[in-house]
């Protein structure tokens, strides 16, 4: 005899079931068992979009909605995985249901979630997307030849950066701009990154701050008259130069004028 009989089934991948018999026990010979089977988890991606393009340096966003039938979202597991062309694990993240995926470099890739339900149960869905190369000027257009880089309608070299000859578009080429990716500054006379001048295009902002003293030689620019100072010295000098000339030849013949009606010169004199 028994008080109480407890009787449990377990199926893997399912919520375990039970039921308890009393004594005296009925003379029932079958004892229902409900058994509920577990559905796996549903996700879809709702970012990005199938062949999504970001550029290099920017981010891109994957985002799950998921659901279960016996679970709450809460209690469901995610797992992430961002896989490259040649099929390498690249990123990989955890329990998120928004992945940042950031820092990678040009070319395509997967990223896939797995979601995992308390019974083990387990969905996955993937997503294709591209990052293009860096165009930090954003003339990769439908006119940039691909053949030579440079764009028949602006008259300028354009591309992504790693064949763009001037990346910022500021006419500077990147070989003579000391600030490539920023339109609003090219030259750096003393080379200490502040900008002999900082004008910037229009809607354009710029972090730098415009060099007060260009030649770096501790007086400022405003003191200076005019920055970059070693032609312009040279040119100042030579004016002084021409002017003590002209005021000395104008004294000679002063003096030959003035001596022809009165005493003759002496020879010392003639030639003052
Ligand atoms: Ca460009
Ligand atoms: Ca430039
Ligand atoms: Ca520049
Ligand atoms: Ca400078």
């Amino acid at each position: 005899m028994f008080t109480n009989l407890s009787v449990t089934a377990q199926a893997d991948g399912s919520p375990s079931a039970s039921v308890t018999l009393t004594s005296p026990a009925t003379n029932a010979l079958y004892v229902p068992l409900n058994l509920v089977i577990n559905g796996a988890p549903t996700v879809v991606l709702t970012e990005p979009s199938s062949g999504q393009r970001v550029m290099e340096g920017d981010s891109i966003r994957a985002v799950a909605q998921i659901s279960d039938d016996l679970d709450e979202a809460a209690n469901l597991t995610l797992a992430w995985s961002v896989t490259d062309a040649q099929g390498r694990t690249v990123l990989t993240a955890g329990n998120e249901p928004v992945f940042n995926i950031t820092d990678l470099p040009a070319g395509y890739y997967v990223v896939e979630v797995q979601v995992t339900d308390r019974f083990g149960a387990s969905s996955s869905t993937a997503r294709d997307f591209e990052y293009t190369l860096l165009d930090t000027d954003g003339d990769w257009s439908s006119t940039c030849s691909s053949d030579t880089w440079f764009d028949p309608e602006t008259g300028a070299s354009c591309g992504p950066n790693i064949y763009d000859e001037d990346d910022d578009n500021d006419g500077f080429s990147d070989s003579r701009d000391a600030f490539p990716l920023d339109p609003c500054a090219q030259k750096d006379t003393d080379g200490d990154t502040q900008p002999d001048v900082l004008d910037c295009p229009e809607g354009v902002t710029s972090w730098l701050t415009e060099d007060q003293d260009d030649d770096g030689d501790g007086v400022p620019d405003g003191t200076e008259g005019v920055s970059g100072d070693g032609e312009s010295n040279d040119v100042n000098a030579l004016v002084v130069v021409l002017v003590l000339v002209v005021v000395a030849v104008g004294l000679f013949f002063m003096r030959l004028r003035g001596g022809s009606g009165g005493t003759p010169l002496t020879l010392d004199e003639r030639h003052l």
